[in-house]
């Protein structure tokens, strides 16, 4: 007999990849019962569904990897300095097994419908196979990036080929051999599957809209010895990630770009560019702050394009122009720029010339009809809010979480907002997150909402929220600490422009994570400050029924 009915839970967390598993690792440990609900049928988020060929992790393996258990650290052997999609998958596999997480997760079940009871002081969680749950706390760790995004082009409905999309990529080993492939999207995933699928297919043609930077990976096999010696000095490692503005582990140069002089300038990029990858942002302290010191990162960046790519006009269209270095989030990548050095590789402008329409044989533009085998959306994400705001959830007096959040999102610290208790959000807007080594926010948060979790069942606290005055100071920070970068400057998902009609809202905290960690810190300190907590909560917990 199936279980339909799940009552009495402290907590329903919602997603079963990094954030998920590590919110629910820390729950059960602080003694809190809790369910996972999971719409695929394992544990692993993004990583379960980005299965695209190419597909890896863009920060290093030992840094994007749980920091709380010295034994899963010691025992798990990273096999490259980026691990590939499914050596992250295997990571997030073995770290369940290892901490026999699955056992609570309710797989193959999406979240449909929240609602929160004032009476009860509870949420009510509805799915799509009709399980129905009730907790007093409801847990979003759903992620920045899956709510896949597919652009409206007439005509997909006659294709007679294959149309597939980067982030709903299948399980089974998909064929490029003898086909005219067309990638739509030079973002992380086309840029990394562009040179994998061009030592494949007959033909493949590149659709860009915006030409971005990209950084190349340097990729490298770990030997014994080199994980021997990083696994010594574990700790300090996770100390310095934790610690430094992006969680990463790179210490900004605290030099300006503008006070070194051109040798040594050229120096300081040429050895950033071949062996940090994003680090390269953080060469000079004032890339990402100073449009000057950007414009000579940019500038060694399209240098870097144009000794690589060949053809002249290629290399006009794919060097980046008009928006700062890394104010949309750049690449790293195996190949991508030489890729188009091949006779087989076509880049396609749809700037100049935009797509019309698919037709039963291919994408045609203003310009000319492609003929295409196979058409890959590399289009990203609904990134922030979209999975937040997929499911309906309605907090007080019926105000659901899409009103409220209609001109963007509202949050106090990007972990709670006003008028839905007892709901907390993990590495979304308002927080660093992907501005971040998600690894390292995500441990962060884990931490602090189980904290006030415990805080408030020792203190016999029933409800906790953000106090809205509090919520709209922090979202005027968050803003005013972005005019202080130069991310504003670009058309990003940062500032939500990725879809059409999207608030223009600057989202994630651009303040670092060892800023947002103390800020953090003080709320604690001073009590929770910024929270509204209500007490009389003088009746015995339920306990949990499942029928
Ligand atoms: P991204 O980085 O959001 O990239 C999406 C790409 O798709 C980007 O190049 C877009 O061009 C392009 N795009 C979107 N819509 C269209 C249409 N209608 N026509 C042509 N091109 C389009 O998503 P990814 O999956 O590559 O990476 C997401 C994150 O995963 C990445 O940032 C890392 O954090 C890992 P645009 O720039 O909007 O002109």
């Amino acid at each position: 007999m199936s279980i339909n009915k799940i009552e009495g839970l402290d907590a329903v967390i919602v997603g079963a990849g990094f954030a998920g598993l590590r919110m629910l690792y820390t729950l059960r440990k602080a003694g809190k019962s809790v369910t996972v609900i999971e719409a695929s049928d394992q544990v692993g988020g993004v990583w379960n569904y980005n299965r695209y060929p190419g597909a890896r992790c863009d920060v290093e393996s030992y840094d994007y990897s749980y920091g709380f258990s010295r034994e899963l650290e010691q025992e798990w052997r990273w096999t490259e300095r980026y691990a590939t999609q499914s050596e992250v998958l295997n990571y997030i596999r073995y770290a369940a097994m290892k901490f026999d997480l699955n056992k609570d997760i309710i797989f193959n079940t999406r979240m449909t419908d929240a609602e929160y009871n004032e009476h009860h002081a509870n949420w009510t969680i509805m799915t799509d196979t009709g399980k129905e749950i009730t907790a007093r706390f409801l847990i979003m760790a759903v992620g920045q990036l899956s709510q896949p995004k597919k652009p409206d082009i007439p005509g997909e409905e006659l294709f007679k080929g294959e149309i597939l999309h980067s982030a709903l990529w299948p399980r089974e080993h998909v064929h490029f051999e003898g086909k005219k492939v067309g990638i739509i999207g030079t973002g992380s995933s086309g840029v990394q599957m562009t040179p994998v699928i061009a030592k494949h297919a007959d033909h493949l043609k590149v659709f860009q809209r915006t030409a971005n930077f990209s950084i190349p990976a340097c990729h490298a096999y770990i030997s014994d010895e080199e994980d021997a010696e990083i696994k010594e000095h574990y700790q300090e490692r996770r100390e310095q990630c934790r610690n430094s503005p992006t969680g990463l582990g790179f210490m900004p140069n605290k030099t300006s770009a503008l006070d070194d002089p051109p040798e040594k300038r050229e120096e300081v990029f040429e050895a950033a560019y071949n062996r940090l990858g994003f680090g390269f942002a953080l060469a000079y302290y004032d890339i990402l702050l100073n449009q000057e010191a950007n414009d000579l990162a940019a500038d060694f960046l399209r240098r870097k394009i144009a000794e690589k790519v060949e053809d002249p006009e290629t290399r006009e269209k794919l060097t980046p122009r008009g928006f700062p270095f890394g104010a949309m989030r750049p690449s790293v990548d195996d190949g991508y720029y030489e890729a188009f050095n091949r006779d087989n590789v076509e880049l396609v402008d749809v700037k100049e010339h935009p797509i019309q329409e698919i037709t039963e044989t291919g994408i045609s533009t203003t310009a000319e009809h492609h003929p295409l085998d196979m058409i890959i959306y590399a289009t990203g994400f609904d990134v922030f809010t979209g999975s937040l705001l997929a499911p309906k959830i309605v907090g007080r007096k019926g105000l659901t979480l899409k009103e409220k959040w209609k001109d963007g999102p509202v949050n106090y610290l990007g972990l709670s907002t006003a008028d839905f208790p007892n709901f907390f959000i993990m590495v979304g807007p308002g927080s660093p997150s992907l501005l971040s080594n998600v690894l390292v926010s995500t441990e962060d948060h884990a931490d602090f909402i189980s904290d006030m979790i415990t805080y408030m069942d020792e203190n016999h606290i029933r409800e906790v929220e953000a106090n809205p005055e509090e919520e709209r100071e922090w979202v005027q920070h968050v803003n005013e600490r972005s005019k202080e970068t130069l991310y504003p400057k670009a058309r990003s998902y940062y500032n939500g422009d990725e879809i059409p009609g999207k608030p223009h809202v600057f989202m994630p905290y651009s303040g670092g994570v060892r800023g947002y960690r103390r800020i953090l810190q003080k709320v604690v300190d001073a009590g929770y400050e910024g929270f509204e907590m209500k007490k009389a909560w003088n009746r015995l917990r339920d306990n949990v029924t499942r029928y």
